[in-house]
């Protein structure tokens, strides 16, 4: 039990909580949600008497009090059923995500989801109000809270406030087709420092911040209302020593031999892992795969493709289409050039536990990662830190914030159909020694910038105040 009256002088919000709630057998328990920012945030959360996390447990409907779990001290955040629906599937989801991804499914603008949006943004910033302790450095996380740092700065002018947005900030000129787009960047300025995944993202926020508001805005930092923002860009990194660990796990190793044996031992696989989400270029890469199986530069008797593709989102505008359309095309290719009993494509419509993922990482000669648009993309980092023999190559959309790291990877524009049939192909038949000095020099930037380290820079940046 953690006592709800307290303060801290560490608190960290998100739209979720650390820990999820789960019913068995007619009894609720929490169980951790594995995911990257509770591991970037476990080295400076867990264990800090200090810290608290904010945020809603997944469950809509009235909230529980706060409590403990797995080191994270909890405050739970009520979000009822119908803000769920205009607030999260609303304006986070069918308005900031496809807007802020360039708009690849037209963003749907509605006053009744900006009004629940408000709504919730606000209940989050008087629970973190509540909770911090006089002069508390508070981290606030990602497109469903961007208001929160500018009215938690008008109730508590004494806090330091960080914001780190995970996904792309738009070009400008999409920017401001928001109507809201005012209120949005006056919460956003709220903060002492904003945190974006690449430059490209960070000076597009400061052109459309100074668009809206007129403010000078000189080297990453913007002058507004008597205050000073910084911005700067912090790519995430992945908790490489622990993707290392269930490589090298023997349980790990052996379920990646019986996996590929089950696909029928083929001399190359290509593999996908995506939320299945219209931003990933699922759609792309299946075709590419079909076009080279029809022109014979890739054949069926050596090539499997396997596609994990984890349910998301599936009551939003646009996923359910982009679900219609991957397995429409799994099955042509199947259907045309699949044999009995061996498909060609593999499609898992279902979450896989983190070991089963890097087992299959292992299995994996090439691994395609072609977003459309996508913030960082952690998947290509897990991908990389599971290569411990160095072997196997990353095909990668220019359009990640990773593509701006993994510089040896195969870069391709995902809307350059033959530049990725070209890529693919050339990884498919890949001599594995020449794809060995391009492994290396990845895995040193991912060891070098793990999720630890980018928790570690973008505190220490806050506190420094410059
Ligand atoms: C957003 C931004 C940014 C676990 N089970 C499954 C699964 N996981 C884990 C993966 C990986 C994570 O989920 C997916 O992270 P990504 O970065 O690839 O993508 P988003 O979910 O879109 O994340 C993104 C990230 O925030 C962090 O800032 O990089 O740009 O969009 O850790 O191991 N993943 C899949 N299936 C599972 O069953 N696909």
């Amino acid at each position: 039990m953690v006592d709800g009256d307290r303060t801290w002088s560490f608190v960290v919000a998100a739209n979720r909580l650390p820990v999820r709630r789960v019913w068995e057998e007619g009894t609720a328990r929490w169980v951790p949600s594995p995911g990257g920012l509770v591991s970037a945030l476990r080295p400076v959360m867990a264990d800090n008497p200090d810290a608290v996390w904010v945020g809603w447990s997944g469950v809509p409907g009235p909230g529980t009090d706060p409590f403990e779990m797995d080191g994270f001290r909890c405050h739970p955040v009520e979000v009822s059923q119908g803000e769920l629906q205009l607030f999260y599937e609303g304006f986070s989801n069918a308005t900031l995500w496809p807007l802020f991804h360039d708009a690849l499914v037209p963003p749907e603008y509605h006053r009744t989801w900006w009004d629940a949006y408000r709504t919730v943004n606000h209940r989050y910033a008087a629970t973190v109000a509540q909770l911090a302790a006089p002069g508390a450095t508070v981290w606030i996380h990602d497109y469903h809270l961007l208001l929160v740092p500018g009215l938690l700065r008008r109730a508590r002018p004494d806090l330091k406030i960080g914001f780190f947005l995970h996904i792309p900030f738009p070009a400008r000129e999409l920017y401001i087709r928001l109507p809201w787009r005012t209120e949005i960047i006056d919460g956003l300025l709220g903060a002492d420092l904003i945190g974006l995944q690449t430059p490209l993202s960070a000076d597009n926020f400061c052109r459309a911040a100074a668009r809206v508001t007129g403010a000078p805005t000189t080297n990453k930092t913007i002058h507004h209302d008597d205050r000073t923002t910084r911005v700067g860009a912090f790519p995430i990194g992945i908790d490489a020593q622990r993707i290392a660990g269930l490589a090298a796990d023997p349980a790990v190793q052996a379920r990646s031999t019986e996996i590929r044996r089950s696909l029928g031992s083929p001399r190359t696989v290509l593999l996908g892992v995506d939320r299945l989400d219209y931003t990933k270029g699922i759609e792309v890469r299946l075709r590419a795969f079909r076009e080279l199986l029809a022109e014979g530069r890739l054949s069926a008797d050596h090539c499997v493709f396997v596609q994990i593709a984890e349910p998301s989102r599936s009551q939003v505008t646009g996923y359910g289409e982009v679900r219609r359309a991957v397995e429409q095309l799994v099955g042509d290719v199947n259907g045309n050039f699949g044999v009995m009993g061996h498909p060609v494509v593999h499609y898992l419509h279902q979450s896989q536990p983190i070991e089963e993922l890097v087992a299959m990482y292992q299995m994996a000669d090439v691994m395609l990662v072609t977003p459309l648009r996508d913030g960082m993309n952690l998947v290509a980092k897990e991908y990389v830190a599971s290569r411990p023999d160095n072997s196997g190559v990353l095909v990668l959309s220019e359009f990640t914030g990773a593509a701006q790291e993994l510089k040896a990877a195969e870069l391709i524009n995902p809307h350059d159909i033959e530049g990725l049939k070209a890529a693919m192909e050339s990884a498919a038949l890949r001599n594995p020694a020449d794809a060995r000095s391009a492994m290396r020099a990845m895995r040193r930037v991912v060891r070098a910038n793990t999720a630890q380290r980018w928790a570690e820079r973008f505190l220490d940046r806050l506190a420094l105040g410059e």
